[in-house]
């Protein structure tokens, strides 16, 4: 395809309630949206980093650089043959840099979908027209705040509820929400916030029944994460340390975790998410579709691949007016504990220029239509 145009937004749009992890506090969500114009037509992407390189080393401006120095450059000299399938490979002697090589293939991708006529979830291999959503409930200021966030949920419909957790909030917060809600589906999401010394502590966690706890030690520490899966009987689920086919292939060896958390973003791109959950159901390995509260061109993705045979467990792939008042795209809506996945042509949302206009904080050309 020819890549007429490319135009890069900074948007902030504020989040209706402020989300807490054990790496910070975000009380808006700021994101790089692209918009790619080719021959036939549009395409959307965005990228999931954030300001502050905390989630993992990449963060907006890095990504913004490496696009602009680093990728996009490759692209355009790859000629106007290339598609989608292309992609990663003309991006791979860039070393790293998943989330901004993911904004880049997915926005081509989108183009070549909507010019096709075919749906992301088609040509992901999607099998299911509707997905089970969880939720990912962060760090609360008390026990009673937490219980009434994790009420509206259940209340609303979310079959699953996740618990963020850190050291000096994970057994009390887990019980309190098991003596209230009974036997919801609960898991919790340490993001790397603890060490080998706390193994014995976690594993007071076995005595609530949990689904999953995610990536409670570092991203590199696949080791750790192996003793831990021995030990506990809470099933250990990777989200940081899975970077790519390669790093699952090596810590599902090592025992490292029996349930993965696939994040598009992460992985460098829809295409490699595909390859991980194939990887992972060769090998009878639950995985779920992992989010970064995403506006509704990354939902939109993320609900496709989460229609995927291999998504065995509800992704936090939650409804858009739990994290903004207004999106970009129409909102996605809870149905039945789920959302409905995208049937139209690419992502199968449309985008509003006007709203994107309104949250911009800066637009950037990145090429002009004068090829
Ligand atoms: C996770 N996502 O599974 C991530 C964490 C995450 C839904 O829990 C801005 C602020 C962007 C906080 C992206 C969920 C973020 C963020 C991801 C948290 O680990
Ligand atoms: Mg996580």
């Amino acid at each position: 395809m020819r890549i007429r145009s490319v135009r890069m937004y900074r948007l902030r749009l504020p989040l209706v309630r402020p989300f807490r992890t054990s790496f910070g506090t975000s009380t808006a969500r700021e994101a790089l949206v692209l918009r790619i114009e080719t021959d036939d037509a549009i395409g959307w992407a965005e990228c999931a980093a954030d300001p502050e390189p905390l989630y993992s080393e990449e963060f907006l401006d890095s990504a913004s650089i490496v696009i602009t120095d680093h990728l996009l450059p490759r692209l355009l000299a790859a000629g106007d043959t290339l598609t989608a399938a292309d992609v990663a490979r003309t991006l791979a002697p860039v070393s790293g840099h998943p989330m901004a090589k993911h904004v880049l293939e997915t926005a081509v991708l989108d183009a070549e979908l909507r010019a096709a006529g075919v749906s992301f979830a088609h040509r992901l291999g999607a099998v299911r027209p509707h997905v089970r959503a969880g939720v990912s409930v962060g760090i609360a200021e008390s026990i009673p705040v937490l219980l009434d966030e994790v009420g509206a949920a259940v209340e609303q419909g979310y079959p699953r509820i996740k618990l963020k957790i850190e050291p000096g909030w994970d057994v009390e917060p887990v019980r309190a929400v098991r003596e209230a809600f009974g036997d919801i589906d609960l898991q919790v999401d340490a993001n790397a916030a603890y060490d080998g010394r706390d193994i014995e502590h976690l594993a007071r966690l076995d005595a609530f029944d949990l689904v999953l706890i995610e990536q409670p030690f570092a991203e590199n520490d696949l080791l750790t994460h192996a003793a831990a899966t021995r030990r506990w009987a809470t099933p250990v689920c990777l989200d940081e340390s899975i970077r790519d086919v390669t790093t699952a292939r090596t810590a599902l060896h090592l025992g490292a975790c029996s349930i993965i958390n696939i994040k598009p973003a992460r992985v460098g791109g829809y295409l490699h998410a595909v390859a991980v959950h194939d990887l992972a159901v060769a090998q009878g390995v639950p995985v779920w579709c992992g989010g970064m509260l995403e506006t509704g061109i990354g939902r939109a993705g993320n609900v496709a691949l989460a229609a995927l045979a291999g998504f065995t467990l509800p992704g936090d792939v939650s409804a858009s007016q739990r994290y903004y008042a207004e999106d970009i795209t129409e909102p996605f809506v809870l149905r039945d504990g789920g959302l409905d996945v995208p049937s139209g042509p690419g992502l199968g949302v449309e985008v509003d220029p006007s709203v994107v206009a309104h949250w911009s904080v800066e637009t950037r050309e990145l090429i002009g239509s004068r090829r």
